[in-house]
């Protein structure tokens, strides 16, 4: 059965524009896919490390939440991944944000994504998608956070598209 899944993508190594169009690519084979406008944020951690590019993309899908991480541990992967310390650079982060209403819990996987709620280069791409977006009863657009938004808007939401 097909769920709204909601994928948080984000890149600070290498030519991150080039890497997140490739992962919506990657991702639009597991289903049906839209995205948010790009964004540029500045590194929530470490401060000295570049800027991140930041994007949700909705994905329709069939796959069960475990089989979903696994596809998109393979896209991290075979993007040449480089991680290089906690909360640090990284060159491709895929996190599932929301699978449809449901909750998970287990050694892999916490959905909702912890922290979706403070995190302004998350929510604001999230109400691109969808303005009116709840999460455990809590109206996105009313946050605080969406106010006092740190992000840059770099395109439009066609970025993706070739
Ligand atoms: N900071 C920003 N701005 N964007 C991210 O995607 C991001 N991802 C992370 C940490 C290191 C928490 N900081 C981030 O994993």
């Amino acid at each position: 059965m097909s769920i709204v899944t909601y994928i948080g993508m984000g890149s600070n190594l290498g030519d991150s524009a080039q890497i997140l169009k490739e992962a919506v690519a990657q991702l639009a084979t597991l289903g049906t896919v839209s995205v948010s406008r790009l964004y540029q944020s500045p590194p929530m951690g470490p401060q000295d490390q570049p800027n991140y590019h930041n994007a949700v993309a909705r994905l329709v899908t069939d796959l069960e939440p475990l089989l979903l991480l696994d596809e998109l541990q393979r896209f991290e992967l075979e993007s040449g991944r480089v991680r290089l310390r906690h909360w640090g650079e990284r060159t491709l982060d895929l996190d599932i944000l929301l699978y449809g209403e449901k909750n998970i819990i287990n050694d892999r996987l916490t959905v909702p994504h912890i922290g979706i709620l403070e995190r302004d280069f998350v929510v604001i791409p999230l109400l691109d998608l969808d303005a009116e977006l709840q999460i455990n009863g809590i109206a996105l657009h009313s946050l605080d956070l969406v106010q006092q938004s740190t992000l840059t808007v770099l395109e439009g939401s066609s970025w993706a598209q070739h």
